[in-house]
């Protein structure tokens, strides 16, 4: 008996109006059900033709151009049609409408990429990045979609994936043979090839990483007491006027986020309510969402004003307890016009502590190199966009590769190497979609927009 698949529609063009709305068809009834939406015989594959769109009372309901993929020939694989008619919201429910009347289901987030997945058109980094490409907000973050897209990043992986797949041969061999198990163990071929797929795995982590940064960014919290001059630093930094800035303590009571983008890194900066106790209960809230937006941030910058003669260290332990970590925060000294100083970044108890001044634009470039280098963000030309999923599933292929290594190494055990390095190329195989749980699969196409 054949699985009943149902054929799915949705509006692949962006709510609301425009001169064209374009809505898709896909399933083994798609044909079918264009052929009664039309009235007609259907065109050539791939040749756009023009047709009338009829209601069930044989009216007509728009008109447009339809186009035909068979499968396997299409974007999901499945038999594919393409209507062009105009974009406005109440003719294309219109038109969605009838096609369900006709026996289409309405398509669900990501399900078109999902179906393109499982029949071999796409793998899933190509499917990510293709919700990557269109929500790309950079030219480079597009770019290396594109790259994804194109395979430059499964490539890699699957280069990977196939030197592990010949270690582990080698492994099986030596565990099926064990007469002669200890020498081929020992005879270090198969350790040479297990720090080789290391190597191997860690370039791509490298890369990946870049292409993680494109993608997510890094989140930059500005905190410190009212008055120190955070709101100036965030204007300096993003090149506007954007937050508001007074000589009063407190002007800054909500929340403030503003995307830039740094020598190409993409960041999204946060202005916040100075820390100080008070009695007033809107600037109390104001504080406490600071703290949260502290907690979450990747680096924060700790203002304070160079006159006051605060320490910045004994602020920062105030303010961040439990998250003072050297390699999460940058000191900033401002207002150093006022000292008649330079901007300088140096080191303060094994913090890097820079002084400048956001009001006078002194050593606020200084300040952008020190976030950029802090993130390692060095794009190179063949950057390919990542996501934390993949980094996450390389973390655990290096891990099961340390395991294996250890196993090789100080107890001999081919059976315990042999499960690690399956676990390392499961992990590794995550990835593309080798091998991944339905949960995985649901959480990644769920988070699609519909009708792609
Ligand atoms: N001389 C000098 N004044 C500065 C500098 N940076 C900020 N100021 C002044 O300090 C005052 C406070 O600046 P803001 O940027 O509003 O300070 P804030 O930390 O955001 O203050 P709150 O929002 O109240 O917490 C304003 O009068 C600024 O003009 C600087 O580098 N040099
Ligand atoms: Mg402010």
């Amino acid at each position: 008996m054949q699985i009943h698949i149902p054929t799915i529609t949705a509006i692949a063009t962006p709510p609301g109006r425009g001169g064209v709305g374009v809505i898709r068809l896909s399933g083994p009834q798609a044909f079918s059900i264009a052929q009664t939406l039309t009235g007609k015989s259907l065109p050539e594959p791939r040749m756009a033709g023009f047709r009338q769109f009829y209601d069930a009372t044989g009216e007509v309901m728009d008109e447009g151009l339809l186009l035909c993929f068979p499968n396997p020939h299409s974007f999901t694989g499945e038999d594919v049609v393409e209507l062009q008619g105009h974009g406005g919201p109440v003719i294309q429910n219109a038109i969605l409408g009838r096609l369900f009347e006709l026996g289409a289901k309405a398509a669900q987030a990501g399900e078109f990429s999902m179906r393109a997945f499982e029949n071999g058109k796409l793998d899933l980094v190509q499917a990510e990045a293709i919700a990557d490409l269109i929500d790309a907000t950079s030219q480079a973050a597009a770019r290396s979609a594109v790259r994804s897209l194109q395979g430059a990043f499964s490539t890699k992986i699957n280069t990977v994936l196939e030197q592990l797949i010949h270690l582990r041969l080698h492994v099986e061999a030596a565990i099926d043979f064990p007469e002669e198990e200890i020498d081929f163990l020992a005879d270090g071929k198969i350790l040479a090839l297990l720090d080789e797929v290391k190597r191997s795995v860690q370039a791509v982590q490298q890369s990946a990483r870049q292409g993680q940064l494109l993608r997510e960014g890094l989140q930059v919290v500005i905190a410190g007491k009212p008055n120190a001059g955070k709101s100036s630093l965030l204007n300096a930094l993003s090149g506007n006027e954007r937050a508001i800035v007074t000589d009063i303590a407190g002007t800054t009571r909500d929340v403030l986020h503003e995307k830039i983008s740094l020598n190409g890194l993409p960041i999204t900066l946060t202005d916040t309510a100075g820390l100080r106790e008070t009695g007033d209960v809107v600037e109390k809230e104001g504080i406490r969402r600071a703290i949260q937006e502290i907690e979450q941030a990747d680096l924060l910058l700790l203002v304070y004003d160079l006159t006051q003669g605060d320490d910045p260290l004994q602020l920062a332990q105030g303010y961040f307890k439990d998250h003072l970590e050297p390699q999460r925060l940058i000191l900033i000294g401002n207002k150093c016009d006022l000292l008649d100083q330079t901007a300088q970044l140096n080191e303060y108890q094994g913090f890097r502590h820079l002084s400048l001044s956001a009001k006078q634009d002194i050593g606020v470039q200084t300040l952008i190199e020190a976030i950029t280098a802090h993130a390692g963000f060095q794009p190179e030309e063949d950057t390919f966009i990542a996501r934390t999923r993949h980094l996450d599933a390389m973390k655990r292929t290096q891990h099961y590769l340390d395991e294996a290594r250890e196993q090789l190494v100080v107890f001999n055990a081919g059976e315990l190497v042999a499960e690690s390095l399956r676990l390392a190329q499961n992990a590794l195989g995550e990835i593309t979609g080798d091998f991944s749980a339905d949960d995985l699969l649901g959480k990644i196409f769920g988070s699609f927009c519909i009708g792609k």
